[in-house]
């Protein structure tokens, strides 16, 4: 026989770890000083949410404290979080959106 044309097999495969980039979530913290349809206005214009999904979000946030808007990329969690805040700044009022990693 020409040449050597054992076949290795290798004893360890190795799978290449793809990790999934993280999430993160996009939050709407209370105030007591933005009006309540300032705020489903802003879910509404940022977010691209229905009436009824802004207000229900808007609502919730008001009772609780706080709710998730979306949950979405790192750059766009941030960008979305950043203009929605800047909307409420410019009308003068405290409204405030937070991205934070999800677990
Ligand atoms: N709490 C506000 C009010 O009573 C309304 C409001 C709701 C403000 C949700 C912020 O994230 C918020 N006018």
């Amino acid at each position: 026989m020409a040449g050597n044309s054992t076949q290795l097999t290798p004893k360890v495969v190795t799978k290449p770890k793809v990790e999934r980039p993280r999430l993160y979530k996009v939050i709407l913290l209370n105030d007591d000083y933005t009006p309540r349809d300032f705020v489903t206005m802003v879910l509404k214009a940022v977010f691209r949410m229905s009436e009824d999904a802004g207000r229900r979000i808007m609502i919730t946030a008001h009772q609780k404290g706080s709710c998730v808007v979306t949950v979405c990329p790192r750059d766009v969690a941030e960008t979305k979080a950043k203009e929605a805040t800047d909307l409420g700044k410019e009308a003068g009022f405290p409204l405030m959106f937070t991205a934070e990693p999800e677990e």
